[in-house]
């Protein structure tokens, strides 16, 4: 039975994710490969607009309650997830759990550890690849419109690059987001190619 990957891409913020998402879901799509593209948040749904105001700093939430609306803005869409996935499309994403582990671990808030974070992700599937687009905090805070939300500071970002280090397996690939728009993306489909060819032959999603 054939399904759909799971692709997510990771990185700090600003370093060029979610234009790398569009240009590979449209050449997925080029290809004859039915895919859709996700953001994490999704900040269109109640919860979403709650972690909105949070991001946006017109609401203060304690940590342990903005990461379970995190994690709760996830699996609310769980279910849709795994449906499309099964019926063979492929899915981008832009952040997933990987990020809720990284950015809330890198608070350094006592009980809100690592293991912890792992723990609440457990009934989301897992990606088949994590593209982890790499680049130092300092160079994304000179990017454009950099500093606006709230995590967007470069000693915060220092702790989530070295979080996103550690979570690192073998179903990550790191590439270098220094580089021109298109070097990347021809990086990007080099690793993803196998993935989706993996996955339609049938490779068992992973927990
Ligand atoms: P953006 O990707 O630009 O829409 O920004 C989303 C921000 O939220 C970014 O700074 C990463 C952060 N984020 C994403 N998921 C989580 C999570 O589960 N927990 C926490 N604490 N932050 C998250
Ligand atoms: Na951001
Ligand atoms: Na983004």
């Amino acid at each position: 039975m054939t399904r759909g990957a799971l692709i997510v891409f990771e990185g700090g913020d600003r370093c060029g994710k979610t234009t790398q998402c569009s240009k590979l879901v449209e050449y997925l799509q080029s290809t004859g490969v039915d895919t859709q593209m996700w953001r994490f948040p999704n900040r269109s749904t109640s919860i979403g607009q709650s972690i909105n105001a949070y991001l946006s700093e017109q609401a203060h939430l304690d940590d342990a309650v903005v990461h379970m609306l995190f994690v709760a803005n996830r699996l609310e869409q769980r279910t849709e997830m795994l449906r499309l996935l099964a019926a063979g499309t492929t899915l981008v994403l832009d952040r997933y759990s990987y990020s809720g582990v990284a950015y809330t671990a890198a608070k350094g808030v006592p009980g809100l550890t690592m293991e912890y974070c792992k723990s609440l992700e457990v009934l989301l599937p897992a990606a088949d690849l994590v593209v982890h687009m790499a680049m130092t905090p300092e160079a994304t805070a000179a990017r454009g419109g950099y500093g606006q939300e709230r995590y967007e500071k470069v000693e915060f970002q220092k702790k989530v690059m070295e979080a996103f280090e550690s979570l690192r397996d073998e179903r990550w690939a790191v590439i270098d987001a220094s580089g021109s728009i298109d070097d990347i993306h021809k990086q990007v489909v080099a690793v993803v190619q196998p993935v989706v060819e993996r996955a339609r032959a049938g490779a068992p999603l992973g927990k």
